[in-house]
């Protein structure tokens, strides 16, 4: 298939601007390496040009007195927009990211869904009314936090944007919005859209380029009041330490190491298909993947003969085609860490059981892909079993009781996201109280809502996206003393 390579400009103060310095990133498909799009490298200069712009917005009369039920109609719109976009969006997202043009329409209608939550909540962010001493009167303002910073990674582009770009118009600011260097294409359409829907000028900017650059200078610049960041847990240092110089407020979400443990009187298929859904899912390049597996003794030998049976039979194959189940990941020099942590397993000892290379077809040999990988006799203390790979490759291990999992699920560094696999309620809940992880589901896998918190403990970052809970990090509290007397 030939793709026209689409010239994009970036979006700031209402204007679509090309950089500065004249100078452009290509933006290729994962499935071929083939030029898609020409992006321009913003540099330091647009950085700075598009807080301006989002700082005199803020005061701006026509979006600071705008009536929020008119903030909420707008989001409204936005979120109908994308619904109607949705094809086009799809096959942007699939095309620079690789994933399913099925998985890029599950993101943007989630995408659409955020929208259409936060524009309900634009006119109930209430404040209170505090009982203090007779003859005097104490209450609270929710003020909107000021200028919003978000920087998007590459591998939920979209639904990444969305989930903070929603919460954070909703409560009044004006947003920056830097989405990842290989995969803007989304956020520029949202950009698009968000224009169209009626955001007026200066209140959404959208900035390509370069985290070194153009990410450093936002997240450094003083006139910021809040950053938003997904990525590593590297860069959410990087990050956090520029936020410390100017006492930015900053909401990280950052890796994970997710484990599923599977009790013996589990829907023992249905947990097969989710665990392996919960790591080939996206090529394995999500923060939530499950790549741990704790499988119970007693059903271990058949449950493990299953999962890499059905592993073995899945089609892979570039995003744009329909009987693709897995597409390739975003780069090659993802591809090579992956194929390097797959060496690093073998020499570490665990049991390869499937996978662990390029595919060997011809046609697929121009792409970034990896095949869907199990190591089993997987260990903590093995680089697989411990950092995250972020890449179809899941890590098995076995266990006999209850104390011995949850102290190997809570072994590593991160805490997002854990999957228990049990139809026994006690056992269920119990786990949900003893897991370090900010989400765990029962019986369920890769689900979340606008609707519902989504949040790390340990280093898998601070503070909450989505749910009415994320307003926090979008407003500031005021608090009004009166003296009746
Ligand atoms: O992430 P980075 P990378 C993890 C995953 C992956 C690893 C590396 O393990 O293998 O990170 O991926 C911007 N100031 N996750 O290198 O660098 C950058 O432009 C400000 C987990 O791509 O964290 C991009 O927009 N911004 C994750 C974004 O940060 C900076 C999703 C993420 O890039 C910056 C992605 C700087 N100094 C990767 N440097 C998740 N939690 O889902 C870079 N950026």
């Amino acid at each position: 298939m030939t793709v026209q390579v689409q010239k994009l400009k970036m979006l700031i103060n209402g204007e679509w601007l090309e950089s500065s310095t004249g100078a452009t990133t290509s933006i290729v498909d994962p499935s071929n390496n083939e030029p898609v799009a020409d992006v321009p490298r913003g540099s330091k200069q647009e950085a700075r040009a598009a807080v301006e712009a989002a700082h005199e917005a803020l005061a701006s009369p026509e979006w600071r007195d705008m009536d929020s039920a008119k903030r909420g109609r707008i989001l409204t719109k936005l979120s109908t927009l994308v619904r109607e976009n949705m094809d086009e969006m799809a096959r942007l997202e699939t095309l620079s990211q690789g994933k399913t043009l099925r998985e890029s329409k599950g993101d943007v209608a989630w995408a659409a869904r955020a929208f259409e939550y936060f524009a309900g909540l634009a006119d109930k962010i209430e404040g209170e009314t505090i009982p203090v001493p007779p003859k005097r009167l104490d209450y609270t303002l929710k003020e909107p936090l000021g200028v919003t910073v978000h920087i998007v990674p590459w591998n939920y582009p979209i639904a990444i944007a969305a989930r903070s770009w929603a919460p954070a118009l909703a409560a009044g600011n004006t947003v920056v919005v830097k989405p990842s260097e290989t995969t803007p294409l989304t956020a520029l359409k949202l950009g698009e859209l968000s224009v169209k829907a009626g955001v007026p000028k200066g209140v959404v900017n959208v900035v390509t380029g370069s985290g070194a650059e153009v990410g450093s200078a936002l997240v450094s610049d003083r006139k910021v009041d809040g950053i938003i960041f997904t990525g590593s847990s590297e860069t959410g240092r990087q990050v956090m330490e520029a936020a410390a110089k100017n006492v930015t407020h900053v909401l990280l979400e950052l890796g994970g190491k997710n484990p599923h443990i599977v009790f013996p009187d589990a829907d023992l298929g249905r947990a097969v298909r989710y665990v392996k859904d919960g790591i080939f899912t996206n090529a394995g390049q999500m923060c939530w993947a499950g790549s741990r597996a704790f499988i119970h003794e007693s059903v271990y030998d058949g449950f493990v003969k299953d999962l890499v049976a059905k592993t073995k039979t899945m089609r892979l194959g570039p995003g744009m085609e329909e009987s693709s189940e897995m597409g390739p990941v975003v780069s090659r020099s993802r591809q090579e860490t992956i194929l390097g942590y797959v060496k690093d397993g073998i020499q570490e000892g665990a049991k390869l059981m499937c996978g662990g290379n390029q595919p060997a077809e011809p046609r697929l040999r121009s792409g970034n892909f990896v095949e869907p990988t199990i190591f089993e006799e997987v260990t903590g203390e093995m680089k697989i079993g411990c950092e995250e790979i972020f890449g179809p490759v899941l890590s098995i291990t076995k266990f006999r009781t209850t104390d011995e999992v949850v102290s190997m699920a809570n072994e590593t560094e991160y805490g997002l996201y854990a999957g228990v696999w049990t139809k026994d309620l006690k056992t269920a809940h119990d786990m949900a109280s003893r897991l370090q992880a900010g989400v765990v589901t029962i019986n369920e896998f890769l689900i979340t809502f606008p609707s519902t918190p989504f949040g790390g403990y340990k280093e898998s970052g601070i503070g909450h996206e989505n749910g009415i809970e994320t307003l926090r990090h979008y407003t500031r509290t005021k608090n009004v003393s009166v003296n009746l007397n």
